[in-house]
């Protein structure tokens, strides 16, 4: 498969309410669609998902657009691609950047799906149909807010609920869901909120029988969050620092967690991500799906991936009309039980909603490759 021409679009899509984490608010996903179209005409999509400042992660969404630009597309170029495995090679020269190689990487996995005529699903083994999943509440302004937030969406059927946490919307606010929802599975993500020196709080929130925490130090921190397990019960889970199988692996042999969040942005792609699920698998680490408010086109990437043999645990993977109200895709995500269906349609199984993409696109680049 050779690559000849790629689109980008930046698209910005309003959140049906703002998403509070401790870095800030949210009130508007922008996120970069990437359309790569091969020598025979097959077009295959990507999300980028990096953010618009460096919050999360080094990435922002314009210095991972000049990577694709500048350095991953000419390189794809001049390639002959047999596998979609070939792209982690191929951009394995690049240091970082991951969310930038995660895009054209998933894009190509589309394609190559496409080619063989056959779902993503099935290209990535992925067999389970349905998947449970699970959904992640920005921190509320008060804990009535959160406590309505949380009963709303345990009537709609999620079974698992994030909450997000920051120094001082943390202990009363998780006390109270856990007061009234004894048996629900639950846990809280602090997206590097905490030192060393709040591990007396991060005990007490060791008390409230959380499924776990997820990234209580900062990112890149493994030796902290080590001796942070050492001391509680509750399984620490590692977001921001993994973006790779080395991460991994350091994470497992210095006992940094228990638990991996996985996305596929964040490990520069479905090649990583997978070998970071087998490894996850292998070691007893419980791996999950994560997500980052994606699009349409960037969920129906994270179902997949959910819907292989290593995840048990319900990702952060919700029903299109908790996000968005328009998508740039025709069909909406439902949730079912609890649970998302896996598309079974050819490559991501989901189709483009070319009206929408163009009312919510505020910028697009062609870039010709041959
Ligand atoms: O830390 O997991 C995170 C969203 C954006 C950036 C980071 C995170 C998140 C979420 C939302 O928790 C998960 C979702 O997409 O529902
Ligand atoms: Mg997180």
């Amino acid at each position: 498969m050779k690559i000849q021409h790629a689109k980008l679009y930046k698209v910005a899509l309003p959140l049906i309410e703002p998403f509070r984490t401790s870095y800030g608010v949210l009130d508007t996903k922008t996120f970069l669609l990437l359309e790569l179209t091969d020598e025979l005409g097959t077009v295959g999509y990507g999300e980028l998902d990096a953010f618009l400042v460096p919050d999360y992660t080094e990435e922002t969404l314009d210095t991972a657009a000049h990577i694709i630009e500048f350095l991953l597309l000419p390189k794809l170029k001049k390639t002959l691609l047999k596998e979609p495995e070939d792209i982690r090679t191929l951009f394995s020269w690049v240091k970082g950047n991951e969310m930038a190689k995660a895009a054209i990487d998933s894009a190509c996995y589309d394609l190559f799906a496409k080619r063989r005529g056959i779902s993503l699903a099935e290209l990535l083994r992925a067999k389970q149909k349905k998947i449970p999943v699970g959904v992640s509440i920005g921190i509320q302004n008060s804990e009535e807010e959160l406590i309505s937030s949380v009963r709303n969406y345990v009537a709609e059927g999620y079974t698992r609920v994030k909450i997000k946490i920051k120094p001082h919307a943390d202990l009363s606010f998780l006390q109270k869901v856990r007061e009234e929802f004894p048996d629900l599975l639950l846990m809280a993500d602090a997206n590097s909120a905490y030192t060393t020196e709040q591990i007396p709080l991060l005990k007490q929130i060791d008390q409230l029988n959380l499924a776990m925490i997820e990234q209580p130090f900062s990112v890149r921190d493994f030796v902290n969050h080590a001796q942070l397990q050492k001391q509680i019960h509750t399984p620490v889970c590692l977001d921001e620092n993994i973006r790779s199988l080395e991460d991994t692996i350091q994470a497992y042999k210095l006992q940094s967690a228990k638990a991996i969040n996985l996305k596929i942005a964040r490990v520069g792609g479905l090649t990583e991500a997978i070998m970071i699920a087998k490894f996850c698998d292998q070691v007893g680490m419980l791996v999950w799906c994560g997500g980052m408010l994606e699009a349409g086109i960037g969920r129906a990437f994270n179902i997949a991936l959910a819907a292989r043999s290593e995840f048990h645990f319900p990702g952060d993977i919700s029903a299109t009309k908790r996000y968005f109200k328009h998508d740039i895709i025709k069909q909406d995500f439902e949730l079912n039980n609890g649970e998302i269906e896996v598309p079974q349609g050819l490559g991501i199984g989901v189709e483009i909603d070319r009206e929408n993409l163009q009312r919510f696109t505020i910028e697009e680049q062609d870039i010709v490759l041959d």
